[in-house]
This record gives C-alpha cells, structure tokens and sequence, in this order.
C-alpha cells in the first residue's frame, strides 16, 4: 500500500514532494509535460528564461568530478517569447509547472515574471537570483535588500506563488531567506550551486570555457542541509530542498531539516528519470516504517 505522499507547498497540490530540479531537461515544454505525468513527480521546474534568448558559453560547461558535477552553461534559454510558444503547443501539465526565471535588474525581473506568470500553463515562479558565475545575477541573490525589493514588484505584479532560489555563496543565506519571506515570497529553494573551479593539470588552465562554474551534486549535500537547516529555524515559508539529493534518505534527511518537498537534478543525469519511482518508493517505505502516515509530520522534525 504505502503512504500518500502528498504535500500541500504554497497553495500547490504535489502527488510526491519530489521536484525536478531547474536546469535538469527543462526547456523542452513536451517533454516538460510527459516528465509532470509521471505518477511519482510532484512538480517539475523549468532552466531558468530570460526577457531575451542567450546563447550561454561555449564548451566545456561540465566537469564531471567523482562526487558531483561542476556546470558553467551560462543560462543558455530561447527566452520568454519562445518558450511560451513552447508551452502553448505542449499539452496539459500532469502535476504542477515551477517556471523558473530571471533578471538582469528590478524591472527587468518583474517585467519577465508578469509576462510568464500570465500563461495558463504555470503554477508558480521560481525566481533564479543565484546563479553562481553569470554576472549581474549573483550580485542580486546575496544582497538581502535588493532580493526584497525584487519579490514585492514581482507580487505586485503576479497573483501566483513566488519560490525564491537561494544561493549558498554567502553568510547571508538566512538574511536573504529572511527578506524575501517578509517581502512577500511564498517559498523559498535552497540551495542553487556553489560557485567552485576545476583545473586540467595537463593543460595547465581551467576545464571550463566560463572558468567557473557550480558545484552540484553528492559534494554539495552536507552544505544544502545545512543552509536548509539554518533557514527553517528562522523563516516560516515552506522550503524546497535541493542539493545533491541521490537517495531516499538524503529525501528523509531534507525533510527533518525542514524542507517541505526536495528537488532532484544531478542524480537525473546518473540514475534516469524513473529515479523519481525508487526515491518515491522508498521514502513511502521509510515512513510506513516509522509509523508516520504523512510527509508533513516530519517536516523540521530534527530540530526538537
Ligand atoms: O545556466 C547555468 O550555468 C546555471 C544556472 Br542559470 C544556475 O542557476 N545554476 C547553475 O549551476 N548553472
């Protein structure tokens, strides 16, 4: 039988609390759609789009590292008028669609929030203000003023829930977490990547076009627990772990530090998408066991 995973997150209804990360096969709008019909998915997010399409960097963007990946993209995306086009001719949404979304200032975040938000398609807004190494992005995500300026203009302008993506380049994670709750943010995702480098000894230079790049993946864990952990005791808006996830237990352990639903990204591209089956499985298994007859009972649960 198992439990019903089910979780309530910021007005959505999630079959699982399990999400598919931004920046994981996310700007194909049917493909976006087949992944949302997959009974354990709870959400699905989308790469991060822009007002304007933007190449990104050339090759290498990736360095695969023996405990994770280090990407440099470079926000490649066709940008909103493409990809709602995108969206029109994909076909309904079997659970709910995250766009994620960014900007190179104020007007330009909210101008681009109001525009995406406006298509039937998307429940809710993931707004990027972390990406490690795109200039005029990262600058905004680790200054808490200028992120709650950021949420109040786009929640003046759009009427559907607003997740913030945090970044863990910064002491500040919990001030930031902090300004966007109390400017209006309805969620908040922690963690995006953490800005790191790799270097080919035989080259003598850096493995990435962009030089640096994100660090993802099992490396990453420990610090987005952590930022995950140091956010619940503080902030009252649910959380969307990210960081790392590969297992169901790294799923349990996210949730005891109090994320409401967990994103995947990395392990998609190790273990496939019926990752989402194993990881479902095996947490319904975990709270069977515990005796727990929701997800929700064991949110934060590590902090008594
Ligand atoms: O596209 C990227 O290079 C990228 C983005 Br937008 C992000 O938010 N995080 C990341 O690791 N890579």
């Amino acid at each position: 039988m198992g439990v019903d995973l089910g979780v309530e997150l910021a007005g959505l209804n999630l079959r699982t609390p399990l999400i598919l990360a931004s920046g994981i096969l996310g700007l194909s709008g049917r493909l976006l759609v087949e992944i949302s019909r997959i009974e354990d998915v709870g959400a699905v997010t989308t790469k991060s789009i822009g007002l304007k399409p933007r190449d990104g960097y050339p090759n290498p963007t990736i360095a695969v590292l023996p405990y994770g990946f280090i990407n440099s993209m470079g926000l490649p995306n066709p940008g909103v008028d493409f990809f709602l086009k995108e969206l029109d001719e994909a076909g309904s949404f079997g659970s709910p669609l995250i766009a994620s979304f960014y900007g190179y200032s104020i007007e330009e975040i909210a101008e681009t929030a109001r525009i995406i938000a406006s298509h039937p398609s998307v429940s809710a807004l993931e707004l990027n203000v972390s990406c490690p190494h795109v200039s005029g992005i990262s600058e905004i995500g680790v200054k808490p003023e200028l992120v709650a300026e950021a949420v109040s203009k786009v929640k003046k302008e759009v009427g559907k829930p607003l997740f913030v993506k945090l970044s863990p380049n910064t002491h500040l994670i919990v001030d930031v977490a902090r300004a966007a709750a109390e400017a209006g943010a309805d969620g908040l995702t922690a963690v995006n990547t953490v800005k790191a480098i790799a270097i080919d000894a035989e080259l003598c230079k850096p493995i990435l076009s962009g030089v640096y790049g994100g660090l993802s993946g099992p490396a990453l864990k420990p610090i987005a627990l952590r930022c995950v952990y140091e956010i619940y005791e503080e902030v009252e808006i649910p959380i969307i772990g990210c960081g790392g996830v590969s297992s169901y237990l790294d799923v349990v352990e996210f949730i005891l530090a109090g994320a409401s639903a967990v994103a995947l990204g990395s392990v998609i591209a190790l273990k496939g998408i019926m990752v989402f089956r194993e990881l479902a499985r095996g947490l319904s298994e975990y709270l069977e066991r515990k005796g727990v007859r929701s997800v929700e009972e064991i949110v934060g649960l590590s902090h008594r």
